[in-house]
């Protein structure tokens, strides 16, 4: 068993839970170190170290450094884009801050850290880029301040490989959807929580309006290109801002559809918020060639077996 230590930054949210899982499950519970601002009461922080870390506390960063001395580090401590909306400022300041401090540690000689990574999304993209077969490289024009965050992210982490030799992977993110942990003030929210109402009350009221195609990722299949793309040669990672990556696409009324095969009396409502102009700004269908040729991306879900799945294991832990 490799005694190699992976830090986690910002553990505790919908993918830091699952990926806190999946690599202890590789690394040992005792080499993969989780860390948040608080810790949360999911089981997964029972079975192996814990730290509190605000990531913007660069001095505490550099004493779990200096404790664990990690060869990895994945940093995924953000505000997603319907909170980062609320508070734009405090986005700007965690979101790049926050990076920053990561990749300032990582170009040090002695650092010890031999990759990291860090989640860009298709919120970098914006109103200008094509919306159907989205390509790698297109305009980037974001109107949100998280898509400003992903989209200069990427420019940064772009520039420490450049500049310093620090070798960092990314994706962009569609909406990811998952049964283990909550998601945190995204705009894709609904299409968890829309799984919940299903089986709970037998419908659900949209904050997206009908016909929002959105582009989504079951959560195993997020955790898979997450681990992919990490453990990849670094000759063959030949795009060093962010790889589009891409699951599947649906609309609200599409994963209703998909839910009432299971649940025919199932129904849908909708009622958009202030999420709907976020939704517009993004891309529907993104083109992920560029990752299927560089390492081999290739999603195992689609719309009907992830909703086969959310719901057999949804029933199983809340009902
Ligand atoms: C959000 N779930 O809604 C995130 C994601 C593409 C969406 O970045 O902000």
């Amino acid at each position: 068993m490799s005694t190699e230590k992976i830090l986690v930054i910002g553990s505790c949210g919908q993918l830091g839970t699952e990926l806190v899982e999946s690599l202890r499950e590789i690394y040992g519970e005792s080499n993969v170190i989780a860390s948040d601002i608080r810790k949360s009461d999911s089981e997964v922080f029972q079975s192996g170290p814990f730290e509190t870390l605000d990531i913007l506390d660069a001095q505490r960063f550099k004493e779990i450094l200096m404790k664990y001395k990690p060869k990895q580090v994945y940093h995924l401590a953000a505000l997603l884009s319907a909170t980062a909306e609320k508070n734009p400022e405090f986005a700007w300041k965690l979101n790049m801050d926050g990076l920053f401090h990561v990749l300032d540690a990582a170009k040090e000689e002695g650092s010890g850290i031999g990759r990291v990574y860090w989640p860009s999304s298709i919120a970098a993209f914006g109103p200008n880029t094509p919306r159907f077969g989205t390509p790698q490289y297109g305009p980037m024009d974001p109107t949100t301040m998280y898509g400003v965050t992903k989209y200069t992210g990427e420019l940064l982490i772009q520039y420490y490989h450049n500049r310093y030799g620090v070798d960092i992977r990314s994706l962009r993110y569609p909406g990811l959807i998952g049964y283990k942990s909550e998601p945190g003030g995204g705009t894709t929210d609904y299409a968890v929580a829309i799984y919940h109402d299903a089986l709970r009350d037998g419908k659900h009221e949209c904050f997206l309006g009908e016909g929002t195609t959105l582009p989504m990722l079951y959560m195993p299949d997020a955790l898979k290109a997450t681990l992919e793309v990490m453990h990849a040669p670094s000759e063959k990672i030949g795009m060093r801002m962010s790889y589009n990556l891409a699951g599947m696409s649906f609309a609200p009324e599409e994963i209703a559809a998909s839910i009432q095969k299971h649940l025919p009396n199932f129904s849908i409502s909708y009622n958009p918020d202030y999420r709907q102009a976020i939704a517009n700004s993004w891309p529907a269908v993104i083109d992920d060639s560029l990752a299927r040729d560089h390492w081999g991306w290739s999603p195992e879900y689609d719309l009907d077996a992830m909703t086969t799945d959310m719901l057999l294991n949804i029933k199983e832990i809340y009902f």
